[in-house]
């Protein structure tokens, strides 16, 4: 089935999913966020991609959020269900591969929620940043209460998400909503730089390390330290450990294998 509202592209081993509907600021609709699952499925597959990045085409906006025509139509059952945006984030932040957000322009609202499902934000210093939903007298619903507060604090997540303020991307920084803001022309590059710097890792390592990062913070202290530990001791069995420890005392370069 070809893709009509997103573009999926691979270069070396990165997947990219572009949201294509500029002239909607690349606003989410239902059919975008079916072709992103479907998408989602298909690099799952895919065992030469290593990693996902996320990104809106053009040059004003990587997601404007939900589209705001279709939300006319929701009513209270269509907010519960199960398969909605909220069900998509979460497939994304607890997806099998690394993902990133390479923000290219506003982020708002579902698109806001969509970068905060990724385990990584690199913004352009052009982007802006916001959860402007009370302005339509709804809430962040996909996820944006609850990962907004993890990432900037309990605080700031509030004053963003009453006041309907936009973060520029050096607030971005200061508040730990991305991890770092590049001039637009360099965005692709960083954006490439910081995905093969991941894929230079053990790629077991690196499934357990998002893991243990993701589940833990949902968890009390103990149960996270407790999933730590068993992932450690599933990499402590793994070829690609003694490759890894070999490598650096025979000062050479590893080459992991994923075992
Ligand atoms: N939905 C639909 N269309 C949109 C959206 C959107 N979110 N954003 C922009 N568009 C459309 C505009 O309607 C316009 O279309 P047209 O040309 O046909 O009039 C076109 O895109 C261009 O928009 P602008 O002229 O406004 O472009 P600007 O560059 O001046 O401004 C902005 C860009 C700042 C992005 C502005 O368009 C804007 O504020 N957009 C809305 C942002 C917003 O409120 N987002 C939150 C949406 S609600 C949401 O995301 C809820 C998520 C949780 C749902 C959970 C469901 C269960």
């Amino acid at each position: 089935m070809p893709f009509e509202n997103i573009e999926l592209t691979t270069k070396d081993q990165l997947a990219y999913i572009t949201i294509n509907r500029p002239e909607a600021r690349n606003a989410l609709n239902k059919e975008t966020l079916d072709e992103m699952v479907e998408a989602l499925g298909r690099v799952a597959e895919q065992e030469e991609v290593g990693a996902v990045v996320f990104t809106g085409k053009g040059e004003k906006s990587f997601a404007a959020g939900a589209d705001i025509k279709q939300l006319t139509e929701k009513s209270a059952l269509d907010a519960l269900n199960p398969q909605g945006m909220q069900y998509v984030y979460d497939r994304i932040e607890s997806y099998e591969k690394p993902t990133i957000a390479m923000i290219n322009g506003y982020a708002l609202g579902g698109g806001c929620e969509l970068a905060m499902a990724c385990d990584i934000r690199v913004a352009s210093t052009n982007a802006k940043l916001g959860l402007p939903e009370l302005n339509l007298s709804i809430i962040p619903g996909a996820g944006g209460t609850q990962r907004l507060a993890r990432l900037v604090g309990k605080g700031k997540a509030l004053e963003m998400i009453l006041t309907g303020k936009m973060m520029d991307a050096q607030e971005a920084v200061q508040f730990g909503l991305v991890s770092e803001a590049v001039a637009p022309e360099d965005l692709a590059a960083r954006v490439e730089e910081v995905a093969s710097t991941i894929l230079s890792k053990g790629p077991l390592a690196v499934k357990l390390a998002k893991l243990s990062v993701h589940m833990g913070t949902e968890t009390d202290m103990k149960t996270g330290l407790m999933l730590e530990k068993l992932s450690q001791a599933i990499l402590f069995n793994s070829d690609d450990k003694n490759e890894g420890t070999q490598a650096f005392i025979e000062k050479r370069k590893a080459v992991f294998q994923g075992k």
